[in-house]
C-alpha cells in the first residue's frame, strides 16, 4: 500500500490518495470521523480547533461501504479557508492584496531551511505545508488503515506518558481498559493524578506564551508473528515504524519496547525467554523487546513511544533574523496550541495503524480481503503446527 497527501493548512482541503487497499474491505466513515474527532480534542488546543469541524470526505475507491480496489481518495476540508481565499488564493492576486507574506522565519520551524531550499521569499509557502495542520489527513488515512486491522483482530491504542516534567506512573492495563480512561482524560494520560499535573502544567505554559512538548506511546494487540523482514535494511518492522513515528510533525525520538534503557541493563535483563504459552504457541516470557526482533514481529504486543518537542510556534518570543532587512527581531505569533501532545498521541497510533496494516498486507497479499484472509489462515495454520 502507499499513500500521498497534499494540502496546506489554510487552503481548501486536505486530500490523501491510497493505493493498494484490498476489495471488499467494510469501510465506515463514521469510524474515520471518530478518528479526526479524537485528534481534535486534548488540553492545550488553541482557537484553531474552535473553527475546524473535521469530517472526511470519500471521493473515490469505496462504493456501497466497501473497497473496490481502485484508489481511495479522501477530502478533509479547512473551515478556516473562508477567511484566507484571498491569502491562499492559487490565482495570482492583485499587488495591493493581504497577501500575510511571511519574512520573519520562526525559530524550530521549517520557514528558513525551506525557503532557502525552494527559493521562497515569502516564507508562508513554506509554513503552509510544514504545519501540523496535515496530520488530520493522516489520521484519515491511518483510520482506513485501522478498519484492515480490525478484520484480522489487530488493536492499536495509544497514550500519554509524559508533557513536561510531569512523568505518568507505569500502570499495566488491558487495551480495552486503554481505550476507556483515555477517551475520558482531557490528556489521553493513564495516570489519573498525572493527568491533573500535566493540565496545570499545559494553563501555566499556557500563561507564560511558552508550549509543551512529551512523550506518547502507542501498542498493537494481535499480531500475527512475522510482520517485516530481517534480510533487507528497508523491509525491518522496527525501523518503518521508527520513521513513520519521526515523520509526525516536532517528533524528534523514537524508542521500541524498552528503548534507550537496554543500554544500561546486561544484556540477560534485556532479551526476552523463549517459551511455549498454555495453547503450545511459542511465545515470549517478557515483552522488552517491545514485539519485535530482528526487524520482524514476535506475535507480542508491539510498543512504539515518540518523543514530541515543544509546538515552537511561541508567544513568549525567540529571537530570529528577518529576510528583508537583515536585522534581528524577536518572533511572535497570534495564534497557536500551547500543546497538542495528546492530539499526537492519535496521530502516532495512526502512523503505526498504516505500517501495521502496510506490513500486513505484504504478508498475505490479496487483491480482495477474502484472498488475504485465506492466506492469512493458511499462515496461522503453518505457525501451529511448526
Ligand atoms: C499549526 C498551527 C496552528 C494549529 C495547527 C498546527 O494553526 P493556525 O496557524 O491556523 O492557528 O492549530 O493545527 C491544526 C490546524 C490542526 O488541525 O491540528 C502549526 O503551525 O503546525
Amino acid at each position: 500500500m502507499r499513500y500521498l497527501t497534499a494540502g496546506e493548512s489554510h487552503g481548501p482541503q486536505l486530500t490523501a490518495i491510497i493505493e493498494g487497499v484490498p476489495s471488499n474491505l467494510p469501510l465506515s466513515i463514521e469510524k474515520i470521523n471518530e478518528q479526526l474527532l479524537r485528534r481534535m480534542k486534548g488540553h492545550g488546543r488553541g482557537r484553531r480547533m474552535q473553527i475546524e469541524k473535521d469530517q472526511v470526505k470519500i471521493v473515490a475507491g469505496v462504493r456501497h461501504g466497501k473497497t473496490t480496489g481502485a484508489p481511495i481518495c479522501l477530502v478533509v476540508e479547512n473551515k478556516d479557508w473562508t477567511h484566507w481565499q484571498t491569502i491562499m488564493s492559487p490565482e495570482p492576486v492583485d499587488e495591493g492584496e493581504d497577501k500575510r507574506r511571511v519574512s520573519r522565519p520562526r525559530p524550530g520551524h521549517a520557514d528558513l531551511n525551506g525557503a532557502l531550499k525552494y527559493n521562497q521569499r515569502d516564507m508562508r509557502n513554506i509554513l503552509e505545508r510544514s504545519s501540523a495542520r496535515e496530520t488530520a489527513i493522516r489520521v484519515a488515512v491511518g483510520a482506513v488503515a485501522r478498519q484492515l486491522l480490525e478484520q484480522f483482530d489487530i488493536t492499536v491504542a495509544g497514550h500519554v506518558l509524559r508533557i513536561g516534567e510531569v512523568q505518568a506512573k507505569p500502570v499495566d492495563v488491558s487495551l480495552e481498559e486503554m481505550i476507556r480512561i483515555t477517551e475520558e482524560s482531557p490528556v489521553r494520560c493513564l495516570d489519573a493524578d498525572a493527568a491533573k499535573r500535566m493540565m496545570d502544567l499545559i494553563d501555566k505554559a499556557k500563561a507564560d506564551g511558552d508550549s509543551l512538548g512529551g512523550v506518547v506511546e502507542v501498542r498493537a494487540e494481535g499480531l500475527p508473528v512475522g510482520l517485516g523482514s530481517h534480510v533487507q535494511w528497508d523491509r525491518k518492522l522496527d525501523g518503518r515504524l521508527a520513521q513513520a513515528i519521526m515523520s509526525i510533525q516536532a517528533f524528534k525520538g523514537v524508542e521500541i519496547g524498552i528503548g534507550f534503557e537496554a543500554a544500561a541493563r546486561p544484556g540477560s535483563q534485556v532479551h526476552d525467554e523463549i517459551i511455549l504459552d498454555e495453547q503450545g504457541n511459542y511465545s515470549r516470557k517478557t515483552n522488552r523487546a517491545g514485539g519485535l526482533e530482528g526487524g520482524m514481529t514476535t506475535g507480542m504486543p508491539v510498543v512504539v513511544r515518540g518523543v514530541m518537542k515543544p509546538i515552537p510556534t511561541l508567544y513568549k518570543p525567540l529571537n530570529s533574523i528577518d529576510i528583508d532587512t537583515k536585522e534581528p527581531f524577536a518572533a511572535s505569533i497570534e495564534r497557536s496550541d500551547s500543546c497538542a501532545v495528546p492530539a499526537a498521541s492519535v496521530v502516532a497510533e495512526a502512523v503505526v495503524c498504516w505500517t501495521l496494516a502496510d506490513a500486513l498486507c505484504e504478508k498475505f497479499a490479496g487483491d480482495s480481503l477474502e484472498e488475504m484472509k485465506a492466506n492469512y489462515d493458511k499462515y496461522n495454520r503453518h505457525v501451529e503446527e511448526f
